[in-house]
């Protein structure tokens, strides 16, 4: 292949031709499948130009047109085109090629993995399969017609209804048609042998869907959660948004082999097993939470995704920022709202961040792209999910949802823009968000300086702020954006002030703000009122701000929003260690951050916001703190900080630790929040035990043998591994004799071994790439292991290399295989620049080897071309 070039979101034009119907027939065969194309394709507009079908990796065999079948000189194939020349306005062409499946472990396009064929189009797969106007704004119906192998493939899908099935000379068939229009990028097909768990919903209109399930054999007691959230997800989006399923039949399937976590082809999703599979015996509450939100994700997707689809590539955040968003506000109303919200500002903070701030930095609508896969980031998801949240934050449930309603009424079965979608809310609110706009513009993390102050005599809070947006490539000057702070205002005593305001709008590069509110109520003549600012995280900005410690105690015990409670706390902890590692000394703890932890322990808040109080910042989210990352001094100043608080704490914790063990060990597990909740607690205390001494060494010791449900057992193993304690290996070997070749299970034993921090994690993550259960061809086993190892900060930026040079020699050997994969790993390497002068070449060197590969992919050359570029 030819190395790609940049694609710039200004050039875009709109389709020369679009198609109108499709017949595919698919033969399926493992090495050699045939696909026989038939399209309707018309003329958009008045011009002259050839006809140029996208194809690659594909065998062109013969090009029919309006029955006629074309010479070889009538049209000109390249590694990835097919142009013809045509003079008809309207026509119908009829492409056959060939392909095989069996050779493509890059797993996009159509693939055998394990006996099942499968496929993989977004965002440019379908190019793969047969040649195609391959981009979201060209919209057709599709029927489908696919052939197995043989009868020992019963289950044959593909999107939509199936309209016919029989056998052709001993091999099934079954035509499927899809009624909705749509871009290629949403078709797919699978064929294999699977079990089948089924079941029905029924809309709010009362119409009935099949749903159904296929699993890998033997995989039917792992499916009940995943058939549970797809009938809550339906039910919510109903109940929510007033969007009701189209189809009369709803097809999930989960497959082994899968670059990402699920795919929402039309009608048709295929799921990673990661995000399909558990049992309480195999899976953890996390496990369960997230089949959930990817299970809610890829159903609302029929709405903002399929219904109403993107323009252009460029548009991606259209349809992912909205349907996160869609997915966390799902999660929220069925879950815990406030964990949820933490742990969507905990990915911002230790990933969103560091890619805003390094060389792939890029608006949540990019200008500029060469390889499409690249752009599956957390800036175009989570934060693009934020900027959604702002304007709900701004317009209100009630305004959002009416913009929503607007957004579907004008662009159903429409490929339409970012700026279609604010002009709706718009619009349906009578609100200018011209201004606002600029988060679809402007990459980069906004920092937002805030000062407050207090006029006793008029009784006003002031607040003066200051924003700035830093460089990023490609854009040197930025302009201020518009922020959403919400506000809140407290007495010493903890006592909430009533403001006349609690939502503060920023606009402008220093604004002030003359806040009235019922101070007096609260407050004795000597005292001044805390505010806490941006409350549940309001807008996706650092804060800089100067607040006494005293008043950021009563801040973490007693504002009003979870999310501001949790942050006082983790500002407490990040400042301590921020300030030991500027000064180069080692972090302490005093005796009133002691004493507030240990207040929280012992109360009665919600155990999983105790929990999340508890779990220390990462090294990604405090290196953001500066300019250089002094990775060695964060990382042993973090370990400190948590073994300080061990040994302060230990006696109070191993009290609420038993407590919840023993309240949790008289009835069976339940996954209810209340309970899940305990065990998160628990098991925090747990890894605070474990590096409090040896003398607690036999709780995690206990834990493992007796847990009932993988929660418990995986948590008692990762104390033990990441606390260093003396039992670690004979958990690790018990671990791996009771679940070896059970793969899902043992990526959570190679994940946990992958984030150990010691001298030979290194060595041993190179024995792990032997174990039987590991394999290079599967992209779980390389994120458990590999992509995992990326994020062990102490061990990947080991001071001699090893960690880098391990990953960077995996990246060759991934180039050819998977380039996808390979680029997910490429990722820690692209904030080289912002490490000690050591690291930095050790690094480079690697990013240079990587790039003098013979056939770089073009998504790695891309990563690696905007790293090293000044
Ligand atoms: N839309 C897919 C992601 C496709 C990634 C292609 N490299 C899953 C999702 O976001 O729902
Ligand atoms: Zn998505």
């Amino acid at each position: 292949m030819s190395q790609k070039t940049a694609k710039y979101r200004k050039d875009y034009q709109a389709p020369k031709f679009t198609i109108d119907t499709v017949n595919l027939v698919v033969e399926l065969d493992k090495t050699n499948t045939r696909i026989t194309n038939t399209m309707k394709i018309k003329r958009q507009g008045e011009h002259s130009d050839a006809l140029v079908l996208d194809g690659e990796h594909i065998e062109l065999e013969k090009v029919v047109l309006n029955d006629q079948a074309l010479n070889t000189s009538d049209y000109t194939v390249t590694d990835s085109t097919l142009t013809i020349e045509v003079e008809q306005n309207e026509f119908t062409l009829t492409v056959v090629n060939t392909l095989n499946p069996s050779t493509n472990k890059a797993l996009e396009g159509l693939y055998l993995a394990e006996g099942t064929f499968c496929t993989q189009c977004e965002a440019e797969g379908f190019r793969r399969i047969t040649y195609y106007l391959d981009r979201p704004d060209v919209l057709a119906t599709f029927t489908t017609k696919v052939i197995a192998p043989s009868a020992d493939y019963p289950h044959i899908l593909a999107n939509g209804n199936s309209v016919e099935h029989g056998e052709e000379e001993g091999k099934p068939f079954v035509t499927w048609h899809d009624p909705y229009p749509k871009p290629s990028y949403l078709f797919a097909l699978v064929c294999g042998d699977f079990d089948l768990l089924e079941d029905t919903f029924v809309t709010r209109e009362g119409r009935e869907v099949a749903l159904q399930l296929f699993v890998d054999k033997g995989n039917l007691d792992r499916s009940e959660h995943a058939m549970v959230s797809l009938k809550n997800a339906m039910r919510w989006d109903e109940e929510r948004f007033g969007l009701v399923y189209d189809l009369d039949i709803y097809m999930i399937v989960a497959v082994d082999f899968f670059n990402m976590g699920a795919m929402e082809n039309k009608g048709l999703n295929v799921f990673n097993s990661k995000y399909v599979l558990a049992n309480p015996k195999t899976g953890t509450d996390q496990d369960f939470l997230n089949i959930e939100s990817v299970i809610g994700h890829e159903y609302f997707h029929n709405w903002t995704g399929n219904r109403i689809t993107c323009r252009d590539w460029f548009q991606l955040s259209l349809k992912e920022g909205l349907t996160v968003f869609r997915d966390q506000e799902f999660s929220s109303d069925l879950g815990s709202r406030a964990v949820n919200r933490i742990q969507n500002v905990k990915v911002i903070r230790s990933h969103q961040f560091t890619e805003d701030a390094g060389p792939m930095a890029h608006p949540i609508r990019p200008d500029k792209v060469v390889e499409m896969n690249n752009f599956y980031t957390v800036t175009v998801y989570n934060k693009g999910a934020e900027v959604i949240r702002m304007m709900h934050t701004l317009l209100g449930e009630t305004g959002f949802q009416r913009g929503m309603k607007l957004y579907v009424e004008r662009h159903d079965g429409a490929a339409v823009t970012c700026e279609d979608f604010v002009k709706a809310m718009e619009d349906a609110n009578d609100r200018d968000f011209t201004l606002f706009r600029r988060w679809y513009e402007q990459a980069g993390t906004p920092s937002v300086e805030v000062e407050t102050a207090f006029d006793t005599d008029k009784q006003q809070l002031i607040i003066n702020t200051r924003q700035t947006v830093p460089a990023t490539p490609g854009q040197a000057e930025k302009r201020p954006m518009h922020i959403p702070m919400r506000i809140s205002a407290y007495a010493p005593n903890g006592n909430r002030i009533v403001l006349a305001e609690n939502l503060l709008e920023l606009t402008e590069e220093r604004q002030s703000f003359y806040v009235n509110g019922e101070f007096a109520a609260q407050l004795a003549s000597n005292e001044e009122p805390i505010v806490s600012v941006f409350d549940d995280f309001s807008a996706p900005v650092k804060v800089q701000r100067d607040l006494p410690e005293a008043a950021m105690l009563t801040l973490m015990a007693h504002a009003d929003d979870p999310v501001s409670r949790w942050d006082a706390a983790q500002q407490l902890f990040t400042s301590r260690v921020v300030d030991a590692v500027k000064s180069q000394s080692t972090v302490e703890v005093d005796k009133a951050l002691v004493d507030a932890c240990e207040r929280l322990i012992t109360s009665d808040t919600d155990p999983a916001l105790i929990a999340l109080t508890l779990t220390l910042p990462n090294a990604a989210t405090v290196g953001e703190y500066f300019e250089t990352i002094e990775i060695d001094t964060i990382v042993h100043n973090l370990r400190q900080l948590k073994r300080h608080l061990a040994e302060h704490l230990h006696g109070t914790m191993s009290a609420r630790y038993a407590a919840i063990y023993d309240e949790l060990q008289q009835r069976d597990y339940r996954l209810s929040g209340e309970d899940i909740a305990l065990r998160q607690l628990q098991n925090v205390l747990l890894s605070y035990l474990t590096v409090a001494g040896e003398n607690y060494v036999n709780l995690s010791q206990t834990q493992f043998d007796n847990a009932t449900n993988m929660t418990d057992r995986l948590a008692a193993l990762q104390a033990s591994v990441w606390g260093n304690a003396s039992n670690a290996i004979t958990l690790v070997e018990a671990f791996d004799q009771q679940w070896r070749g059970d793969k899902l299970v043992m990526d959570k034993w190679f994940q946990t071994q992958a984030l150990a921090d010691t001298d030979g994690t290194i060595a041993n993550v190179k024995t792990l790439m032997k174990h039987p259960d590991f394999s290079l061809d599967n992209p779980n086993r390389i994120y458990s292991l590999l992509a995992a190892f990326t994020q062990n900060s102490a061990r990947f930026h080991q001071f001699d290399g090893a960690g880098y040079a391990l990953i960077g020699d995996v990246i060759c050997q991934l180039n050819d295989k998977n380039p996808q994969v390979a680029s997910r790993l490429i990722s820690s390497f692209m904030s080289w620049r912002r490490y000690d002068a050591e690291r930095q070449a050790l690094m480079k060197q690697q990013l240079e080897k990587i790039q003098a590969l013979p056939n770089l992919a073009s998504d790695l050359q891309e990563k690696i071309e905007n790293s090293l570029a000044a």
